[in-house]
């Protein structure tokens, strides 16, 4: 079986993760279980990054030691991927033992080996972000990723041999052309970061003791991006002198699913660093958009930061996951507010959807007892949906291969509109009224299948929704082909799926919430 190794990013535990962060969590997950239904040996691992300055700076500031600060904060993380619904094989944190450990031991390889040398460090450097600055690489004279003040710095630290691998990852990136995706994000990191000129990466700390030792000089800590990259090998049990099978058996991964904002230091710093542990690159980084609240960045500071716990309540899982599915295209940054979450809801999921399986189970109740009959001879109107509902599965794996999920969402979404539309010109009541019961047959179970068929495709993304439908048609077949669903079971009432939303009552009702 051919193997898939699919991560996330490692959360930061400076606070509760936001809808942003979440949305990554989900569009992992729906490409994890695509995957797995494509028959793949799928690896899908996430976590928390759980070390470095700022996060002891919100410790302290909650009167928490470090450790028990991230323990409350990674669990609840955990919860979060848990309540939408996330398939993840493993999550790891960089406080896990097996993590420390390894990260001390690579950090000893890349100085036996002399790509780490110590020196002193003199820049601009932005806490929040952890990250040191040239002049040149400010905007406005704040740090480019966040905008707020940077402040000058100097220490002592061990330097990361970047220069040494500037040739070499100029060569890989465009010999490669889809280890960075989208092309736009490879294109900025080639002529803005990395053509310019590689400088040395400072690797250590030493103001701060919130981090991992270095082995050798224990008043230095590991660099947080260091210690954060490596999570990718390390609980998968890759070892300096030796890994395990599975680590051989999944890396190098197939996929880093990370926002655009750290592209960087996953095109950059991350290849490089493996290379000086003689490993091979991960074959693709895709830096996604990023989703914004009310057209505006979420900021755990701003106050505008809106949780999928909340939305959960609210509106269900499902219906979260599809929004940020579907509403954030490929390469732009999408947006959520209130409003357009109630209205997606109403036409995409209670209108289209909902509607359509609680009209057709409806009407196989009332004209057919609830029997699924078998079809007799199709016609034209009958082939035109067939068709499209057999075409549907290569239309979503084209879309997938892209990972433009959004599109494939869509393409599952044409086969309802297409039922939808099949019903307003079959007219089943009236071939009812007609006691036309062969045409009426054959109707009913054309809109079945493909339905069945659109559940099935539709499992990836809405995994509840699709088991809901399976259950109510009485199916567990599996296969995207139409014909499949057997004639002759008994369906019962149908049980709603997405009943409308009143915009105005629920506005009001979150309003109250919020004051
Ligand atoms: O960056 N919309 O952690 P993080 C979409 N610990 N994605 C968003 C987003 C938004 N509004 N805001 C953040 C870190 N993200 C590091 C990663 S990996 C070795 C270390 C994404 O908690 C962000 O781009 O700040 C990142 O991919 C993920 O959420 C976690 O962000």
């Amino acid at each position: 079986m051919e193997k898939y190794y699919i991560s996330t990013a490692i959360a930061y535990t400076s606070g509760k993760p936001h809808i942003g962060n979440t949305y990554e969590i989900v569009l992992a997950d729906a490409i994890a279980r695509y995957k797995r239904q494509k028959g793949f040996d799928v690896y899908f691992q996430t976590g928390t990054d759980e070390h470095g300055e700022k996060i002891q700076q919100k410790a302290i500031n909650a009167g928490k030691t470090p450790k028990a600060f991230v323990d409350e904060v990674s669990s609840e993380v955990k919860r979060i991927w848990d309540k939408m619904n996330t398939s993840y094989d493993k999550f790891v944190r960089t406080t896990d033992e097996i993590h420390e450990r390894e990260v001390q031991k690579i950090f000893q390889k890349m100085y036996d080996k002399g790509d780490i040398y110590k020196g002193e460090y003199k820049g601009l450097y932005c806490t929040p972000c952890e990250s040191f600055w040239t002049e040149s690489q400010l905007v406005d004279g704040k740090c480019p990723d966040c905008g707020r003040d940077v402040e000058e710095k100097s220490e002592e630290c061990y330097f990361f041999k970047l220069s040494k691998y500037q040739d070499r990852l100029v060569e890989y990136i465009e010999s490669h052309p889809d280890f960075i995706k989208p092309d736009s994000r490879k294109n900025e990191m080639l002529n803005n970061f990395i053509k310019p000129g590689l400088q040395d990466l400072c690797v250590s700390r030493s103001t701060f003791d919130w981090g991992i030792e270095v082995p050798f000089d224990p008043k230095h800590v590991v660099y947080v991006w260091l210690d954060a990259l490596t999570n990718y090998i390390t609980n998968l049990g890759f070892d300096v002198d030796g890994s395990s099978d599975e680590f051989n058996k999944y890396w190098p991964a197939d996929l880093h699913l990370i926002g655009k904002d750290i592209v960087r230091f996953h095109s950059i710093y991350w290849p490089c660093f493996l290379w000086s542990l003689d490993l091979e690159l991960p074959h693709q980084i895709f830096g996604h958009p990023w989703l914004l609240t009310n057209n505006d960045k979420i900021g755990k500071s701003k106050g505008n930061a809106i949780y999928a716990d909340d939305l959960v309540d609210l509106f269900g899982v499902d219906a979260v996951r599809y929004y940020v599915l579907h509403e954030i295209p490929y390469a732009n940054d999408g947006n959520l507010t209130y409003d357009l979450l109630i209205e997606r809801y109403n036409s995409d999921l209670a209108n289209i959807l909902g509607n359509l399986v609680n009209r057709t189970i409806s009407m196989v109740n009332k004209y057919f007892e609830g029997e699924v009959k078998a079809p007799n001879e199709y016609n034209e109107l009958d082939n035109e949906l067939i068709t499209y509902v057999n075409s549907a599965s290569k239309l979503v794996d084209e879309k997938m291969d892209e990972l433009k999920v959004a599109d494939a969402i869509d393409a599952i979404f044409e086969i309802f509109k297409r039922c939808n539309k099949y019903i307003d010109d079959t007219t089943p009541w009236t071939l009812a009224k007609e006691e036309n019961n062969d045409r009426l047959a054959t109707v009913l179970y054309v809109l079945l299948d493909s339905i069945r068929v659109g559940a099935v495709l539709l499992s990836s993304f809405l995994p509840d929704t699709a088991e809901n439908i399976l259950n109510q048609i009485k199916s567990n077949d599996q296969e995207l082909v139409f014909g499949k669903l057997n004639a002759g079971i008994k369906l019962d009432q149908p049980t709603p799926i997405f009943a409308r939303i009143d915009k105005e009552a629920k506005l009001k009702e979150i309003e109250e919430a919020n004051k």
